[in-house]
């Protein structure tokens, strides 16, 4: 009999931990970020905090430490096409379409990730996915040459391309090819020193974007951050910024609230690395790059296309009164304006949930006057149902432009950029991307189900 197969969840989790130990022996400072991340989250768990947050005990409070997000940036439909067919061995899927020429970033992305509630709880390692977009660099002649240069290279290894096919042939992978496949698949995302570009044609690509220089002269699509998931990002913050870590002005996204929504996220700017370039007598030439950093996140509810609607509007309300500037010397008053837009969006997760802003879990809760009908309101105010918030999973694009933009420097900011594209990303992927809304949605209808079988069947 063969092999049982792993389970791609099993995969995921030690992809997961697997580029975790690589990322902290290349960039120590992401060691330092982990370490402190975990003791805040040891700290908030501990406290009364925890209950205010209406986390789902165990799911959502069990691997808080071990939880992350990655990013990378591909160069070619191909290589998108491979990588999602390499994410989906491990359970992962592309949900959603990010559009960063808004931000004069040359990407478009979407965020490989787990689906289904269980397999979120299992482990829900995600990757922010790029997407190059080429046909940004204006000079012919420049744009043929990174044409060439990333026809040119293989990202995956022979072993990681085998097993992919082994596993979409056989239906999965056995534990011990399943242990080859990781650390096969880690290769695609290492960090090289040497680029494959030389230094002249690396200074043109530099000047056309930084982030094309980036994506176009390497080897490979090296993991350019890892982000572990706090529980308080303000903590986090001032602990970044004590460790000696140089830290972003603002935290990108909603404003600290009692109930937390969506995504806070800051980083910590670029390491400068060496590099070196070939040169045609066959040396090399010494350089550096920046390109890797650090980030954290504190993730809360998923919102609804109307609470979402309501975020957009009041963030860009505040944002058309203040931009963060740069060096961080408005951050307070960004921080204000962003405070005094969001006081119009309800921090209570039971009026959020009333006014249909978020999505929730429901569980059962303890009480001694069960109402006499299965009516939602009437439950929820009897405390025979709880309410515990679906945390968000995905990503947000004007936090994501600040990410990128606060990387590669200010003079990335007004290039000219080409209108979204949806279905160009879709072609080059294979097949089309999930709709986040959809997924939220599910977890929030099958969860009030089951609890509403249990009433009925309890003889409510
Ligand atoms: C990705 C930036 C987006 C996030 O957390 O919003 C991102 C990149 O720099 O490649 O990771
Ligand atoms: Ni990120």
């Amino acid at each position: 009999m063969p092999d049982a197969m792993q389970s791609p969840n099993a995969i995921r989790a030690a992809f997961s931990a697997a580029m975790s130990e690589m990322y902290r022996s290349e960039v120590p400072a992401y060691g330092t970020l982990v370490d402190l991340v975990t003791s805040i989250n040891g700290d908030v768990l501990a406290s009364d905090v925890a209950q205010r947050l209406a986390l789902t005990p165990g799911e959502d409070t069990a691997r808080i430490s071990q939880e992350r997000h990655g990013a990378i940036r591909l160069g070619t439909a191909a290589e998108l096409a491979m990588m999602g067919r390499v994410f989906a061995v491990m359970g992962m899927e592309p949900v959603g379409y990010y559009d960063l020429s808004v931000a004069s970033v040359p990407v478009h992305s979407t965020a490989f990730r787990p689906i289904a509630r269980e397999d979120l709880a299992a482990n829900p390692f995600r990757v922010f996915t790029s997407l190059l977009r080429l046909e940004l660099i204006e000079d012919p002649n420049l744009r043929a040459r990174a044409e060439a240069a990333l026809a040119a290279r293989e990202i995956f290894t022979p072993g990681a391309l085998a097993l992919t096919e082994r596993a979409e042939t056989q239906g999965g992978l056995t534990p011990r090819e399943a242990e080859t496949f990781v650390s096969e698949v880690l290769e695609t995302f290492r960090w090289h020193a040497d680029a494959c570009l030389d230094a002249d044609t690396f200074s043109e690509l530099i000047a056309a974007h930084r982030l094309i220089a980036d994506v176009v002269s390497f080897k490979g699509p090296h993991i350019n951050h890892l982000t572990p998931r706090t529980l308080d990002i303000d903590a986090a913050q001032s602990a970044m910024v004590s460790a000696g870590l140089p830290a972003k002005a603002v935290v990108e996204g909603p404003p600290r609230r009692a109930c937390p929504i969506l995504l806070r996220q800051t980083a910590f700017k670029a390491l400068d690395e060496e590099v070196r370039f070939p040169s045609a007598d066959g040396t090399w030439v010494a350089g550096h790059h920046t390109a890797r950093f650090g980030e954290i996140e504190q993730r809360g509810a998923a919102l609804t296309p109307k609470g979402r609607a309501l975020y957009d509007r009041l963030l860009a309300e505040a944002r058309a009164s203040i931009l963060p500037a740069p060096d961080g010397s408005n951050a307070d008053a960004y921080e204000d304006a962003l405070k005094s837009a969001f006081r119009a969006f309800p921090d209570d997760w039971h009026a959020m949930h009333d006014a249909d802003l978020a999505y929730f879990k429901y569980t059962l809760g303890e009480t001694d006057n069960m109402p006499d009908s299965l009516d939602l309101a009437a439950l929820l105010d009897a405390g025979a149902l709880r309410l515990s918030p679906v945390i968000y999973e995905d990503f947000l694009p004007v936090s994501a432009a600040g990410i990128f933009q606060s990387n590669l420097g200010d003079e990335a900011r007004d290039t000219a950029q080409a209108a979204s594209s949806q279905d160009t990303f879709e072609a080059a992927l294979g097949r089309p991307v999930a709709d986040e809304f959809v997924l939220y949605a599910a977890i929030q209808e099958r969860s009030l189900r089951a609890c509403l079988d249990q009433l009925r069947k309890a003889g409510a």
